[in-house]
């Protein structure tokens, strides 16, 4: 694809890994892989020696580690926190930043220009939009990395365009996340969508492509999800979309969204955006390591922008339970903004029934956004021991993920 790549900064992205004497110009970044375990922010002579008694000399070598395998006298934890900083270091100058491309399929009407309004904050628009024209790029930004959007007009005359063997690698080839949208008011029109979702998966399959997959249940707004009916209609669509994905060797993953319930739109795309990031997995497990650590219930890092970085947590009920809070929270201390109102460092709220709390923690460093960690919990305690190992391990490495 037509991928620019984004130039990369070891001061503002890579600085806080390493120790201050550590001066790295840009354009020899890959040299950091080489650089003596030493120069990691963290590590100590002994530490180093240590390591090179065991073979493991540069940052490279650390990251390369399998804790375990090899006798090293030191603690296994720190150990393994050293190599997962390495790794992500690795990862960072190995793979270049390039341009994701995201497409958007689904029949006209369905509300895929719609959906991407709401990713863009284009309100206004939303109410007089026209049918898309064949497909129309753009460009948005989402967990800092840079996306071109295309979104592919859905009326039958430009289906027919895309799927037409001779240009479907026009529209289809290099796709980084495909969303297909299926409209779930519109039950007169579930055998065409299935029928549309089976060609294009058919036409990725003969590209030789597996793009990751979200299927959205669309317009399922809020007052849809009371009425049992259009629950069982849904269920059963999505059978026949699972059957469809696995004759094409596909898994999608499935969500819902409705327009008038905009933070649906934000989780949606950022369970796409997810899995097409490559430090998002590292993240995520951190996340969860700090989650334990605090007894915590699940714990969410969400954006001001509506990003959802990372959750994790012991059941889904409590993960969307501190998804769904921290995303309202946002929502009102934005609403009260123009009054002079902003979050303090640590909010807390105490739901007294269950006897827990959830918890914010304003992460600050070297981000363009704000970005708050929830936690939810029993025992606030649990909060004020591990936060400085939130701290040291976990918003070192956001600041890599979250440009
Ligand atoms: N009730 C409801 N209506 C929605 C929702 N999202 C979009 N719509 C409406 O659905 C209609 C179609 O939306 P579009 O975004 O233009 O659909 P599209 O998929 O881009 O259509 P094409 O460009 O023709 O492919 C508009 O009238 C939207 O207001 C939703 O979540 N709930
Ligand atoms: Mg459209």
């Amino acid at each position: 694809m037509d991928s620019q790549y984004v130039e990369k900064n070891f001061d503002k992205d890579l600085r806080a890994l390493f120790k201050k004497d550590v001066r790295i110009d840009n354009k020899s970044l890959h040299k950091i892989l080489d650089l003596p375990v030493l120069k990691l922010q963290g590590i100590d002579a002994v530490s180093s020696d240590k390591l090179g008694d065991a073979g493991i000399k540069t940052i490279y070598d650390l990251s390369q580690t399998i804790v375990g395998e090899k006798k090293i006298a030191m603690d296994s934890t720190i150990l393994k926190k050293w190599v997962r900083k390495a790794k992500i270091i690795v990862n960072y100058v190995q793979n270049p930043l390039t341009k994701k491309k995201l497409l958007l399929a689904g029949l006209d009407f369905a509300g895929k220009t719609s959906l991407l309004s709401v990713l863009k904050k284009d309100y206004s628009i939303i109410q007089d939009l026209m049918p898309t024209k064949g497909a129309q790029r753009d460009g948005v930004e989402f967990f800092g990395i840079p996306i071109i959007t295309w979104d592919l007009g859905g009326q039958a005359l430009y289906r027919n365009e895309y799927l037409d063997s001779s240009k479907s690698k026009l529209f289809f080839s290099d796709t980084d996340v495909l969303f297909y949208v299926i409209d779930v008011q519109d039950d007169k029109r579930y055998g065409e969508a299935v029928d549309y979702y089976s060609k294009m998966l058919a036409a990725y399959k003969s590209l030789g492509e597996k793009p990751t997959l979200i299927v959205l249940f669309h317009k399922l707004d809020p007052v849809l999800k009371e009425q049992e009916a259009v629950m069982e209609r849904i269920a059963k669509l999505q059978v026949d979309i699972a059957n469809v994905s696995t004759e094409f060797d596909f898994s999608p993953i499935f969500a819902s969204t409705s327009i008038y319930e905009k933070n649906s739109v934000f989780v949606a795309f950022s369970l796409g955006i997810r899995n097409i990031s490559q430090t998002a997995e590292l993240v995520a497990s951190l996340l969860e390591e700090y989650c334990v650590k605090s007894n915590g219930k699940a714990a969410v890092l969400l954006s001001s922008e509506g990003e959802v970085f990372a959750q994790t947590g012991v059941t889904k009920e409590y993960i969307e339970l501190v998804t769904q809070n921290g995303l309202l929270i946002d929502t009102i201390v934005k609403f009260n903004l123009s009054k002079g109102f902003v979050l303090e460092k640590n909010p807390v709220v105490k739901f007294s029934d269950n006897e827990m709390y959830l918890i914010g923690h304003h992460i600050t460093s070297g981000m363009n956004r704000t970005v708050y960690l929830w936690l939810l919990l029993q025992n606030l305690i649990d909060f004020t021991s591990t936060i400085s190992f939130f701290k040291n391990e976990v918003e070192p490495l956001l600041s890599l993920f979250i440009v």
